[in-house]
């Protein structure tokens, strides 16, 4: 593998379609930041590019509801979402807009290309069609119920609470967004990007990081569950999927008789990061090209979990089909974020948004970023709440960094009158303290750096607050404040490394918190700082002039945290008590129960007999399970794509029998079987250790 030249940063194009929350934030943008600015205090070259996702039926039905156009829409929340990062520090090189005009030309050259290459077929297929509002019905124009996690509210592209992405036609239930009605199924022209075609070199490519022979990735650097996410697509085998849609809302399909028909958003929203990038270039009069194909540059795509496989499946096949670019070598994508026990809503407005937290607490994006940072879903969900917030400013931010910071300002202003002490010769017994304080501290920038390289955001930061936690038991072990009259030697070598210390920190908290870090230069009284900057010797000077304590973070109270929760429930629709009832518990969180409503669930162990696929059901399985009854039960169940019906019969379930039933596909399901599921989306039956006679009760 080529070392990288340069390294080609996207994080997520967000829909402007409503504004940023903290799990955006936590999902791509933080990580994201973290990193570019860690690479660019190593002097690394690096572009970091993103833009608003501005096209597809997330905003036409956006502008539906608020009753104005889809551009109104982006333009409104464009502003606000910009705004959101600029104020945050995201720290993007430029932000972009799908809706430009040099995104449509890029957009339609790249489909242009590809239809040159061959790489679309075109088919005439039955989609759903709302005969009131008379339109086909794309993506997000259709919710039904998940065939995977049986969310009632999943879209016709996607389930948002389990990640799976879906076609319309898998949809248990489907009903149309714009009349609830069912809709119906009519023929339509489109092309297809048939996937399958890649099925072998895409397998090889994600699971041993080969490209055309080539090594181009280390697939051992992929985070398990995007690995998991992808071979759980792959094992299903890559289908054909439109990349056309029925919309007047996007980029509009440039081939003759095509009218009415855009881009499908998906297509056009990737290129975003390439058209980006063009007019990056030509803002700044260089070239966009080697960031997306020399092939020593490095292309990562920050995302969350739901983006998985836009970004390593489809995307690159739309990369080497259009030929001469570059495929990401890494996804590193994040899992989702809680917030006080329930999922974030946008509909239940269970949220905590960029812009008010901007708000309502003006000059602590740091205390947000940090908070964060200490909680990125990096492998698993996570979850924020306003009293961890509070405690990770309290006792960390203020307790570790602010309270080593201040002392050393304050020491050096009363007995230096503001400048950096000359610090004493060596001698041999105080040398002790000190040799062991610099070997401690030796290591930590590296650490940093080696951690947030395998983006590990989490434990980087642990490490970066280590210098903080070294320099305040520096000042505790040595007490300079009780030698000032004994031993002012001492005392000036004390806090000389004091301030040394402190620019360390001012270096490897950057990245996490990048107004901490200028208020720290600001007071050390030095410029922009670089990686090797954080120990290195002849940086503090002796003489200089410092500046005054400030302090960098103040306490936050209990009544600051009970008014955000009050907030919180005040504005989640349904009121507090409701939204809890009425939300997506996160384990560990659903409210206690009695026994008796246990004991209402009638569960018995069965066999399955018989299993079949369900037409036009991809994920859907019909089993027959034998609970000891005088015939089996029917029960459907959504695991078509983890099981083949061949591998089922014998197999011993446990089934919920006394669920009311439901009908679906024309089949009425007679219950319901108890799965278990991994973070990615993996499934496994429930069963008993040994067989058991069909029919025996599980309790
Ligand atoms: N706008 C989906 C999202 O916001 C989509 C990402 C596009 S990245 C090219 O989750
Ligand atoms: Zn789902």
């Amino acid at each position: 593998m080529k070392t990288p030249a340069r390294t080609t940063v996207t994080a997520a194009l967000p829909y402007a379609n409503g504004p940023l929350h903290i799990g955006h934030i936590a999902g791509a943008y933080l990580p994201a930041d973290i990193y570019v600015r860690s690479m660019r205090a190593r002097g690394r070259e690096v572009l970091f590019i993103c833009g608003s996702d501005e096209h597809g039926a997330a905003i036409t039905l956006r502008a539906l509801k608020e009753g104005t156009t889809p551009q109104a829409i982006v333009d409104k929340y464009h502003a606000i979402i910009a705004k959101a990062f600029a104020d945050l520090g995201i720290a993007f090189d430029i932000y972009h807009r799908t809706s430009s005009e040099l995104h449509r030309q890029t957009s339609q050259d790249f489909f242009l290309q590809l239809h040159a290459n061959g790489a679309f077929t075109e088919q005439t297929e039955e989609q759903y069609y709302d005969t009131q509002a008379k339109q086909f019905l794309a993506d997000r124009y259709i919710t039904g119920t998940c065939p995977k996690c049986g969310n009632p509210g999943a879209y016709g592209d996607q389930c948002e609470k389990c990640g799976s992405a879906l076609s319309p036609k898998e949809l248990i239930d489907p009903k149309s967004t714009l009349t609830g009605t069912t809709p119906e199924l009519r023929p339509t022209r489109h092309w297809y990007l048939p996937m399958e075609r890649s099925q072998e070199w895409m397998t090889q490519w994600i699971n041993t990081g080969l490209l055309d022979g080539a090594p181009q990735h280390d697939p051992a650097e992929w985070k398990p569950q995007v690995l998991g996410q992808c071979n759980s697509w792959l094992k299903e085998g890559l289908r054909p999927r439109a990349m056309t849609r029925d919309l007047d809302w996007g980029v509009p399909v440039p081939l003759p008789g095509a009218d009415g028909k855009v881009l499908y958003v998906w297509l056009d929203a990737p290129i975003g990061y390439i058209s980006a990038t063009k007019q990056w270039a030509a803002d700044h009069g260089t070239d966009w090209e080697k960031w997306w194909k020399a092939d020593d540059t490095r292309l990562l795509h920050f995302i969350g979990k739901d983006n998985i496989v836009f970004h390593a499946i489809i995307f690159p096949i739309l990369l080497k089909q259009h030929g001469g670019f570059i495929l990401p070598q890494n996804v590193p994508a994040n899992e989702f974020l809680n917030l006080e026990g329930q999922k974030l809503s946008t509909s239940r407005n269970w949220a905590v948004w960029a812009h008010e937290y901007l708000e309502r607490w003006p000059g602590r994006q740091d205390e947000l970023r940090y908070a964060l940072a200490t909680i990125l879903p990096e492998f698993r969900d996570s979850e924020f709440t306003w009293k961890d917030f509070q405690d990770k400013n309290n006792n960390e931010l203020v307790a570790i960094v602010g309270n080593f910071v201040q002392r050393v300002f304050v020491l050096c202003n009363k007995y230096y009158d503001g400048k950096v002490p000359e610090p004493a010769p060596p001698n041999a017994q105080q040398d002790v303290q000190d040799t062991l304080l610099w070997a401690e501290l030796a290591g930590l920038p590296a650490k940093v750096a080696a951690d947030i390289d395998k983006f590990r955001f989490r434990d980087a930061l642990l490490h970066a607050m280590n210098v903080g936690r070294l320099g305040n038991k520096y000042l505790t072990d040595t007490e300079p404040w009780k030698l000032e009259k004994s031993d002012p030697d001492r005392v000036r070598t004390v806090l000389f490394n004091g301030l040394r210390i402190t620019a360390a920190l001012a270096v490897v908290l950057e990245p996490f918190m990048p107004f901490t870090a200028e208020k720290i230069r600001r007071m050390l009284n030095v410029g922009p700082l670089k990686w090797a900057d954080a120990l290195r010797e002849g940086l503090i000077v002796p003489g200089a002039v410092i500046g005054k304590p400030e302090h960098l973070f103040k306490p936050i109270g209990d009544a600051e945290i009970a008014a955000e929760v009050e907030r919180l429930k005040a504005h989640a629709p349904t009121g507090a008590a409701e939204a809890a009832g009425s939300a997506e518990p996160v384990a560990g969180t659903k409210p206690l129960i009695q026994f008796d409503d246990f004991a209402k669930l009638d569960l018995r162990v069965g066999t399955i007999r018989e299993a079949e696929k369900v037409p036009k059901a991809d994920k859907l399985l019909k089993l027959s399970i034998d609970i000891g009854e005088e015939r089996p039960r029917t029960v459907l169940s959504g695991i078509a794509q983890h099981f083949t019906p061949e591998e089922l019969p014998g197999r011993q379930v446990v089934l919920v029998t006394n669920l009311v039933p439901r009908k679906m596909r024309g089949v009425e399901s007679q219950g319901m079987v108890l799965m278990a599921e991994d973070a990615g989306g993996r499934l496994r039956f429930v069963q008993p250790t040994e067989a058991m006679p069909p029919g025996s009760e599980v309790r």
